[in-house]
């Protein structure tokens, strides 16, 4: 027991170090990373899809997308469909992205170069569809999101604190369905305020796109205090 106690912290504090480095990497680059998790299905990729979609006009931001996933390259086949640049990672069974996983797929980009140079603005990291271990990984991002869709209930920010507690803001997606799914909105938001009072709710409609200013508009000023940041 304790010989498997020390090779974890062994591990977790080695990944911490690939945290380090990710955050340096993007820091001195000035772009913005982004973990975006939520359970599979709640909307990760049709938001990045929609953002896309979104930012044609005013282009407020460039982006790509690092894509977790356990199996296949559906995700960014669908981001590359929506001219997004996007890396699949696959974990073949793990369920969270981890940082040294960052730090390969940034290498694999070109962003170690000394080299480099390439207006880049937002990575948006979309970990694997889980609410539970990719809240504990640090992955070196600026800040993680929560997604949260209408037909999982209003119940999960309590029952998954962790990740409800960490985030940045919380987007709230499907609220189309709201007419047909029973889900108590003031209960969410009551839940949310709770463990993380300063973190924004924003509701989401991804199929119209409605909703998805706040959310632009909130990744741009992000974007602008840290290129404002000594
Ligand atoms: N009605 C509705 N469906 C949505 C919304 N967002 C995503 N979906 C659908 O939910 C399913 C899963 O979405 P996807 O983006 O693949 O989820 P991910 O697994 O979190 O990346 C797809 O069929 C989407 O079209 C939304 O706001 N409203
Ligand atoms: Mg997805
Ligand atoms: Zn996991």
């Amino acid at each position: 027991m304790e010989t498997v106690i020390t090779i974890r912290q062994a591990v977790m504090a080695e990944d911490e170090k690939c945290a380090f480095r990710v955050r340096e990497t993007l820091k001195e680059r000035k772009i913005l990373g982004v973990n975006i998790i939520g359970s599979p299905g709640c909307g990760k990729t049709t938001l990045l899809e929609q953002t896309a979609a979104h930012i044609e006009r005013e282009s407020p931001f460039s982006f790509l997308v690092i894509e977790g996933d356990v199996e296949t390259a559906r995700d960014a086949q669908r981001l590359a469909a929506a001219n997004v640049e996007a890396l699949q990672i696959n974990t073949k069974g793990a369920c969270h992205l981890e940082a040294h996983v960052i730090e390969n797929a940034l290498q694999t980009l070109g962003f170690s170069s000394a080299r480099y140079r390439r207006d880049l603005d937002v990575i948006f990291i979309e970990n694997v569809g889980n609410l539970v271990c990719p809240a504990e990984f640090d992955l070196g991002e600026d800040f993680k999101v929560a997604v949260s869709s209408v037909p999982e209930g209003a119940d999960k920010p309590l029952k998954y604190p962790m990740l409800f507690s960490q985030a940045a803001v919380v987007l709230l997606t499907k609220v189309d369905l709201l007419p047909y799914v029973k889900f108590d909105k003031a209960l969410f938001a009551r839940d949310v305020k709770a463990l993380n009072p300063k973190a924004p709710i924003m509701e989401l409609d991804l199929t119209s796109g409605a909703g998805l200013e706040s959310w632009i508009a909130f990744i741009a000023k992000r974007l602008e205090e840290k290129r404002h940041v000594v």
